[in-house]
């Protein structure tokens, strides 16, 4: 006997033509997306997104972080919500699918649902959370942290970019500052569907990831203060060289990831060097050090290592070293229950599939601390993402957003 809803697929070239679509919206140089937060791009996105989603009879609601609701109504208006979704905004050189793919696949559940005329007992809302990136506005899963009362929405209105713009200015600037509270809103699961940004299912030929953990992140930001001078004329000596210390810091954070594989990873990807002149030595470097693990003894093990080291190598070169925890987040256990569902869909449908722990953070690493959450993955080419190359398969998208569709439309019951 066939499960309620047991063939239901999605229309994956619809889908593949919506991922195209979006793409069009703030492009990169190479291929790939510049779509930042807050952005007109980010506007422009979020507008087309509304468009689709109420050509679709859904109703939208946005809160004071700027995170869009878009809703399904269920038979049973009262009865908690059924979530899905992700974010539209992009790294700089962003790809195409990185989080993208769990907005438009979401969209794709719903437009499949109308096209056949599905009801659920329970509503079924699709999220674009503001900000999930960071790159623009550290840190990372800014709205979904405030809304899971993780982050203070005061302290992330005042979040400023590089060029000094405030958080709470631009999402007014751009008219995306919604009228809702952030938070409380009744949720019976929340599923995100995202690209793995890693090479294991791909290298290992599976098409899908049940993600059962996450990886813990640390994000410290340092400023190093030398003194600026001549390249030219200080003696060697006398030098207070801010870029020395970087540069030692730098190995120091690679080391510390490299002694704890292969639990751990360790980069700087954010580096501002000052004044940054061919001819004067750095006075000053201001760095953000991401420490990430699935496990939180050497998280938090990588960090002390740090902070025992990082101040004395500064000592030695002359320089001052501060620095701040600009985001953090332990490793997430996502809800069983939700993760069954997610596998036993794979099962349901034929995919080859495996657990695995997101290396990357997602915006369902904080929803999972007020909702039952869980996520599923696809693969990527050779596991590229935060890059202008990402790529992935339209046979990979539409299975991701086929396990989607049988997770969420489970999980929300179908009627009759
Ligand atoms: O940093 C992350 O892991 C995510 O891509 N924002
Ligand atoms: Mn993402
Ligand atoms: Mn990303």
């Amino acid at each position: 006997m066939t499960a309620p809803g047991q063939n239901l697929k999605i229309d994956g070239e619809r889908l593949w033509n919506s991922l195209m679509e979006m793409a069009k919206i703030g492009p990169g140089v190479r291929g790939g997306n510049n779509r930042q937060t807050l952005t007109d791009e980010d506007a422009e996105g979020r507008a087309l997104f509304q468009k689709w989603c109420e050509a679709e009879g859904m109703t939208m609601d946005v809160d004071q972080m700027g995170t869009m609701f878009m809703r399904r109504e269920g038979e049973d208006p009262s009865l908690p919500p059924v979530y899905m979704g992700s974010h539209l905004d992009t790294q700089p050189t962003g790809g195409k699918y990185d989080g993208v793919l769990g907005v438009l696949g979401g969209l794709e559940v719903i437009r499949m649902l109308n096209q056949l005329g599905v009801k659920t007992k329970h509503p079924i809302v699709l999220t674009n959370w503001t900000n999930e990136e960071g790159t623009r506005y550290a840190p990372a899963m800014l709205a979904s942290g405030v809304y899971a009362g993780v982050l203070e929405q005061e302290w992330a209105y005042a979040r400023v970019d590089a060029d000094g713009k405030s958080f709470g200015d631009e999402l007014e600037r751009i008219g995306w500052k919604g009228a809702a509270p952030v938070g409380g809103r009744p949720m019976k699961a929340f599923f995100e569907l995202h690209i793995e940004q890693g090479p294991i299912l791909e290298a290992e030929g599976k098409d899908i990831g049940v993600v059962t953990h996450g990886q813990g992140l640390r994000w410290i930001q340092c400023t190093v203060t030398g003194k600026e001078s001549h390249t030219g004329s200080t003696p060697m000596p006398m030098r207070k060289n801010a870029g020395r210390g970087l540069a030692q810091i730098t190995e120091l954070v690679h080391e510390i990831a490299m002694s704890q594989q292969p639990n751990a990873v360790g980069a700087i990807g954010h580096i501002d060097i000052y004044p940054n002149s061919r001819n004067i030595i750095p006075g000053k470097a201001v760095f953000t050090i991401d420490f990430r693990s699935h496990l939180i003894d050497v998280l938090n093990g990588m960090v002390d290592r740090f902070y025992a080291e990082a101040p004395k190598l500064c000592e030695a070169l002359g320089v001052s070293f501060e620095s701040e925890i600009v985001g953090q987040f332990d490793p997430p256990a996502f809800d069983e229950g939700c993760v069954n569902a997610v596998r036993e869909a794979a099962q349901r449908l034929g995919y080859s599939h495996r657990d695995i722990v997101s290396g990357a953070g997602h915006d369902a690493c904080w929803i999972n601390r007020v909702a039952p959450t869980a996520m599923i993955m696809c693969p990527c080419e050779d596991g590229l993402s935060h890059n202008e190359d990402e790529e992935i398969s339209p046979e990979w998208a539409a299975a991701g957003a086929n396990v989607l569709f049988h997770a969420v439309v489970e999980t929300a019951e179908i009627v009759g």
